[in-house]
């Protein structure tokens, strides 16, 4: 791999995390309104299975689709400014944290409804295959939502019809307070892969390598022409659901087993280890990323009272595919 892919990766993941840090500090400071999900200690997962897709394979992201956007490579500052409501954000204001689409980058958007997106990117791979187009769709969603019907209905079908879809599930532990064990009637969620004859692949999803490499080979399976695959990414939010939990439900022990396998931290110092970087760079690299993802933030922020107009709104939502 070149020193370049190891780059992309951390710079990844590094804006994913900023992305969020910044995010909670200005909703603590009553800038940004309503409610948002966070996702970090994510970041392997999102950017693992970003750098394995091709420009214009689409992803449907979920209600925690920060990470997953910024690694697919919209820009932040239309990401924050979507959180403002202004008319610089990726839905102009309209949607907010949960529903950032982004066509120039192939990101659906996602929606509030658990579950929803994953037979709209069976949709996607639908029109690829009658079009004879060779890319993928990504149907990005947690632990809980392979509980909802919506998710069975969809694998069923794309196995049936055997379309281009990954399905992507960011296994976190918990679906709110609930924990996946107590929820879920087996241990492995991508053993279900096997009920609708596609294959299924557990991976340790802090393991950002290892994401990639597994969705390389799903991706290969795909546009081979093979119908869908399942990858199970095992990770773990740090932070609570949304900003109003406190995590009561989990032990300060387990928290504390999570952190020490921190996704950035981890590569990082496998980084080190390997010689593929110094110190030096790594902390250049932090400190570049950090001072881009603020001035996203800073300059979305100076901009924030730009608003649509209720008829440019009404416009908006009512305009046809084009806009
Ligand atoms: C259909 C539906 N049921 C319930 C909810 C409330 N809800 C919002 S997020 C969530 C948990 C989802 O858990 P998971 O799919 O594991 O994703 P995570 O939040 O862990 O990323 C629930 C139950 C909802 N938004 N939609």
């Amino acid at each position: 791999m070149e020193k370049a892919f190891y780059h992309d990766a951390l710079r990844l993941m590094l804006d994913s995390r900023y992305f969020e840090e910044k995010t909670e500090e200005l909703f603590k400071a009553g800038l940004i309104h309503g409610t948002t999900h966070l996702a970090n200690g994510q970041e392997a997962s999102q950017a693992g299975l970003c750098l394995a897709l091709d420009k214009e394979d689409w992803i449907v992201p979920t209600h925690r689709c920060h990470g997953f956007t910024v690694c697919k490579g919209s820009d932040p500052f239309a990401m924050f400014s979507e959180m403002f409501g202004s008319s610089h954000g990726l839905a102009k204001g309209l949607g907010g944290s949960m529903h950032m689409p982004d066509k120039a980058h192939c990101n659906l958007g996602s929606s509030a409804v658990v579950g929803s997106g994953v037979p709209l990117a069976v949709g996607i791979a639908w029109y690829f295959k009658r079009s004879g187009i060779n890319n993928a769709s990504v149907a990005i969603f947690g632990d809980g939502a392979t509980s909802r019907g919506s998710v069975h209905e969809s694998m069923n079908l794309s196995s049936v019809w055997k379309l281009p879809v990954l399905f992507f599930c960011e296994n976190n532990l918990y679906g709110m307070s609930a924990s996946s064990s107590d929820m879920i009637s087996i241990k492995r969620i991508s053993d279900r892969a096997a009920s609708y004859s596609m294959p299924g692949v557990t991976v340790d999803g802090n393991n950002v390598l290892e994401v990639y490499e597994a969705c390389k080979k799903a991706l290969s399976h795909i546009k081979e022409g093979n119908g869908p695959y399942f990858i199970e990414a095992l990770t773990y939010r740090t932070k609570g659901h949304s900003k109003s939990d406190r995590r009561l439900y989990r032990t300060a022990e387990e928290e504390a087993f999570w952190a020490q396998k921190d996704p950035i931290l981890n590569f990082e110092t496998f980084l080190l280890g390997e010689g593929l970087f110094t110190e030096e760079e790594i902390r250049n690299i932090e400190k570049e990323r950090k001072e881009y993802i603020n001035e996203c933030a800073e300059r979305a922020l100076s901009m924030a009272s730009d608003r649509l107009t209720p008829e440019e709104a009404m416009a908006f939502v009512y305009a046809g595919e084009e806009a």
